[in-house]
């Protein structure tokens, strides 16, 4: 392996990131810090300024896989702000230990907010969920170990359907389940008792992206009076909110809403596929994190107390700001 050369693991995990192999903001956050361990562990850089420019390289053709997850750009500056040392030994060791740490710190995030979620469930509680998010299934998988009885309205989440990862993983909880189109969620909301969904990143100003089709479900739980609580481990708060960047909104291959010859069959379409959506702070109770239950207007103060430094850390330019963003959509 030359110099700034890419190791098999790390394209290999940016391959999997990019196909959805691996998805959900927790899952690619841990698989990217398993990348910059792969890459300073098989470094065979000469020098620490070599060394280093591998490290940025695996760093950058990581970023580029998915744009909306902040969990991504954290974790690998968390890896590499650990990236520290005058010699390849020194630079290898601490990145790998940095990167452990951050696996572990992880783990352990999810944990820690699987107690505090599970605070808010009460015996023979009915939930909504929409997508498929570790950090909700934590919550429901502590309140079952607490020995309360749960059950779950699940929508199935076009056009991938990860809907169905959730009831199937939801099923292994002892959950009672119940599948129902996207559509019919409105109907269902009167005899839930939350709905708790994921996100792949929180704003400065508390309003929460997630899956496509999470703000439109928030409106309509709160027009019906039901809780709607979000599960996310602070390494989904975004820093650059906090000056004012608005997150990117990733859209898909118009191939995951229609074949292409049922799109021939009806003419001249255009289709558009947003992966994710933005909810405005007003139409959520509460963020649910490691470090406890915040209304979302407050969570700034977490922010700068998690973040303070990490915004003046330059390694990451600025990500491209879209139209999206700061509003319902
Ligand atoms: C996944 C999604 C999940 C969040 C949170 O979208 O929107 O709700 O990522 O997941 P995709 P987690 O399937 O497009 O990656 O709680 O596991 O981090």
């Amino acid at each position: 392996m030359g110099a700034h050369d890419l190791d098999a693991s790390v394209k290999r995990i940016a391959a999997d990131i990019a196909a959805m192999e691996t998805r959900g903001a927790a899952a690619i956050a841990d698989a990217a810090a398993d990348a910059l361990r792969q890459q300073a562990k098989h470094s065979d850089a000469e020098t620490p300024d070599a060394f280093r420019a591998e490290l940025r390289a695996a760093a950058r053709r990581l970023l580029e896989t998915r744009p909306t997850a902040v969990s991504l750009p954290n974790a690998l500056r968390y890896v590499l702000q650990r990236m520290n040392g005058d010699s390849v030994e020194t630079l290898r060791r601490n990145t790998v230990a940095g990167a452990e740490e951050f696996r572990t710190r992880l783990d352990h995030a999810q944990a820690d907010l699987g107690r505090v979620g599970a605070n808010r469930l009460r015996d023979g509680d009915r939930i909504m969920t929409h997508c498929h998010s570790t950090d909700v299934l934590a919550c429901v998988e502590t309140a079952r170990e607490q020995g309360k009885e749960v059950s779950a309205i699940v929508k199935e989440t076009r056009p991938r359907n990860q809907g169905r990862l959730t009831a199937e993983r939801l099923v292994e909880l002892g959950v009672d389940v119940t599948l129902i189109v996207d559509s019919a969620a409105r109907r269902y909301l009167n005899d839930v008792d939350h709905v708790l969904v994921g996100a792949d990143a929180i704003a400065a100003d508390g309003s929460v992206i997630n899956k496509i089709g999470t703000s439109g479900l928030a409106v309509n739980a709160r027009d019906r009076g039901t809780p709607i609580v979000v599960a996310a481990q602070t390494i989904k708060l975004d820093p650059d909110t906090m000056t004012g960047n608005l997150v990117e909104i990733e859209t898909r291959d118009e191939s995951e809403v229609i074949d292409r010859p049922d799109r021939e069959a009806i003419g001249d379409i255009s289709v558009e596929n947003p992966a994710f959506d933005v909810t405005p702070p007003r139409y959520v109770d509460a963020i649910v994190t490691e470090r406890g239950q915040f209304p979302p207007e407050s969570i700034v103060a977490l922010m700068r107390e998690l973040f303070g430094e990490a915004v003046a850390d330059p390694w990451i330019e600025s990500r491209p700001s879209t139209e999206f963003g700061g509003d319902e959509q």
